[in-house]
């Protein structure tokens, strides 16, 4: 590379000790507003900068890549999941994508970890009694919710973040689940006492509490469809801190509002940021809990994740292999 700085166009607000790395190793644009920028100011971008930084909100499409300019190399994206962005449009166009695995895995875990406990202890409802003035005192038989400990819970998707939350859930007496497109190693599945099923349709069918925990990817989205949400007891669980295109929404929503399923505890939703009123509904009514897209959501996760972002471009600007290259492999 001659001395001259990359261009990276960083899409929104991120911690500031980041920003300030960025600006003193790049030629940085940021967006002080965190204004999600629109697709014609991201195609502006695409056209002229070395280097994109988009996050979740951000749509980076096959038009979109079309678009790149000549100088468009890398697009590291602020965040784990790449679904935001038409990875196999931007490789074939030379592109190279860059994530950011492993950092939020903690934070990710914990806070399904917190929804499993949210719902089956019904905390959200409960957190509203006392700031609403509703609490007449204590009764024997007022606000149960359903012991966790004992029960069964099937991780559906057993990468970093799904393993985390099973070691999690062991410390709480759950016995462990899981399905996942390749079997986790022996001492994997030792340590954390899991057992495997191929069949997600079965395992499903035996749980108390399901947690998803892949990617959304071209073969996971509806992997929760209508049929095998039908599999789940009414007294079930489900928990999703993953994608919310992972489940289908609407045939969720028919089976909590039937009484078909006990609950859930939802992070993420379809067509984000919009939510089902239905959903809102059900929420209003204790049945379900839920979150606005918070699970990753920790300053040190965030400032670990502008890390690796700065890893990644440095690498490939001093001309090496960036560390979290997306590949194909992983689509
Ligand atoms: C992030 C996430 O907050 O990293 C992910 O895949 O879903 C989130 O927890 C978001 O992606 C930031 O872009």
């Amino acid at each position: 590379m001659p001395n001259k700085k990359p261009l990276v166009v960083v899409t929104r607000k991120l911690p500031d000790v980041v920003e300030t790395r960025m600006r003193e190793l790049f030629d940085t644009r940021l967006n002080v507003s965190d204004k999600p920028l629109t697709q014609a100011e991201l195609a502006e971008a695409m056209r002229t900068a070395d280097v994109l930084v988009p996050t979740v909100t951000d749509r980076i499409d096959s038009g979109l890549i079309a678009q790149a300019g000549a100088n468009m190399k890398l697009i590291a994206n602020f965040g784990n999941g790449v679904d935001n962005i038409d990875v196999t449009s931007a490789l074939r166009r030379g592109i190279t994508v860059t994530n950011t695995p492993g950092v939020l895995t903690d934070d990710t875990a914990d806070m399904t970890m917190a929804l499993i406990l949210a719902v089956a202890r019904r905390i959200a409802e409960g957190a509203r009694i006392i700031p609403y003035g509703e609490w007449a005192g204590w009764s024997p038989t007022w606000m149960l919710g359903h012991r966790i400990t004992g029960k069964r819970l099937g991780i559906v998707g057993m990468g970093r973040i799904g393993q985390a939350l099973a070691a999690r859930a062991k410390a709480f007496g759950l016995s462990i689940h899981y399905h996942n497109r390749r079997r986790v190693a022996q001492a994997v599945e030792e340590r954390l006492e899991a057992t495997y099923w191929d069949s997600l349709d079965q395992m499903l069918a035996r749980m108390d509490i399901v947690s998803v925990n892949c990617p959304h990817t071209p073969a996971t989205y509806h992997l929760l469809s209508a049929r095998r949400l039908k599999y789940l007891r009414p007294h079930a669980i489900v928990v999703n801190t993953a994608r919310g295109e992972v489940i289908d929404e609407n045939a969720l929503v028919r089976m909590l509002e039937a009484d078909e399923l006990a609950g859930a505890g939802l992070d993420v939703f379809e067509h984000e940021p919009a939510v089902s009123p239905k959903l809102v509904k059900l929420a209003k009514a204790g049945k379900v809990t839920l979150l606005p897209h918070m699970s990753s959501a920790t300053i040190e996760g965030r400032i670990d994740m502008g890390e690796k972002v700065i890893i990644n471009v440095k690498t490939f600007m001093d001309g090496h292999r960036p560390p979290d290259r997306v590949l194909p492999s992983m689509l």
